[in-house]
């Protein structure tokens, strides 16, 4: 049992912008003051975070102020010791991308769009950021005809393929990953989910530049399960980033600290980070992107990014409780979880000896499957109670 203070091998990091978000929404103007992103990186260094990451305009949205915010920056980084891991580009806020950027109808929107990216890569690799994510907020569309997908999703790879062209060009060491959501602030937005934006990945010039930055309330809005999703990507070696928060099920993104909302969906969340006991882990950072309540004022926006890690950090004790627990180890073999990994023709035989092969159905039919004992252990190790 620790405190479940974070420290840098935990490898923590924060958007600038999720500290920094002032409370405005589509029905209200801020509710709190500007935060100096600068600022917020000696903050977040303090409450124990590793890393921080940014949208270029989060941090430098005077262009005349550029390189003395760059400065200053830079000297904070140095300072706390934090690292720029990750870095994005903001293709949603300005009027200019309102029916779009990459994918927008307007050629000259798609190029102004591809440029900000470009410019935006070159800072990326300058900080020594090796993942940039592409979420595509505007791509999009509310009407029918007005789209049409399968051009949006040819301007959606010629810019995937002229972006991994230019990093290997630059001889940069980034990766791409594509942030699914399926909906907000489009109606109906391309790529909604994990299945789709890997589909797209599949159709790369070099696929393997590109990957996902999954978000769980992202995927929980579409009423999809996270851990399953990520631990798909996992499987493809596609889970490049992830973005943590909480989210109570299909309704508006609700950008919760992470633990808030599906406590039971963040606890397997956590297990399947971890590898799910025997498959692939991640080895990112652990990234969060919350929006600190509206309500709040500035103590409860660190006390709800203090939280986030917090809740990861207990999270992880129960997961790794829970899988160490000889009584967990006994149930999985009653449910056959392992047995799962033998290959279901086995070595050396047909489908014809598969054919010919008796079956007892109405024993298998039968048989103990024992999941709701496995899982009420797993409840049991949320809940404290082992
Ligand atoms: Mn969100």
């Amino acid at each position: 049992m620790t405190d479940y203070t974070p420290s840098p091998e935990d490898k923590f990091s924060f958007g600038l912008w999720t500290v920094g978000w002032q409370g405005t929404d589509v029905f209200g103007p801020s509710s709190r003051d500007l935060l100096d992103p600068v600022e917020a990186t000696y903050r977040l260094a303090e409450l124990g975070a590793a890393a921080v990451t940014f949208h270029d305009d989060d941090l430098l949205p005077d262009e005349d102020e550029r390189d003395a915010v760059l400065e200053r920056f830079e000297k904070a980084l140095a300072e706390t010791g934090l690292a720029v891991e990750m870095v994005t580009t903001n293709l949603f806020s300005a009027p200019v991308f309102k029916e779009g950027a990459l994918t927008a109808n307007n050629r000259e929107v798609r190029r102004y769009a591809l440029a900000k990216v470009l410019r935006n890569v070159d800072l990326a690799a300058s900080l020594g950021a090796k993942t940039f994510v592409l979420w595509g907020g505007r791509e999009g569309a509310e009407h029918g005809a007005a789209k049409d997908v399968q051009a949006a999703l040819d301007r959606y790879r010629e810019s995937l393929d002229l972006l991994c062209a230019y990093v290997k060009e630059q001889g940069y060491d980034i990766r791409f990953a594509l942030e699914p959501k399926p909906n907000e602030p489009r109606g109906d937005i391309l790529l909604p989910t994990i299945g789709h934006a890997l589909a797209l990945i599949a159709e790369l010039d070099d696929p393997s530049m590109v990957g996902l930055n999954p978000e769980v309330g992202h995927e929980e809005m579409a009423g999809l399960n996270f851990a399953q999703g990520i631990s798909q990507a996992l499987w493809h070696d596609k889970l490049f980033h992830v973005d943590l928060n909480g989210q109570h099920g299909p309704r508006f993104d609700q950008d919760l600290r992470f633990g808030a909302g599906n406590l039971r969906g963040a606890f397997w969340t956590v297990d399947a980070l971890l590898g799910a006991g025997t498959g692939k882990a991640y080895d990112g950072y652990v990234h969060f992107d919350f929006k600190p309540p509206r309500a709040e004022a500035m103590d409860g926006v660190w006390e709800s990014a203090r939280g986030c890690m917090r809740n990861y950090l207990m999270l992880r004790e129960r997961v790794q409780a829970f899988r160490s627990d000889p009584d967990v180890v006994a149930a999985l073999e009653a449910a056959e979880v392992g047995t799962l990994r033998t290959p279901t023709l086995g070595e050396g035989e047909s489908l014809a000896d598969l054919r010919a092969a008796s079956y007892d159905v109405e024993g298998l039919a039968a048989r103990s499957v024992g999941m709701e004992a496995l899982d009420q252990l797993a409840l049991e190790h949320l809940l404290g109670a082992r």
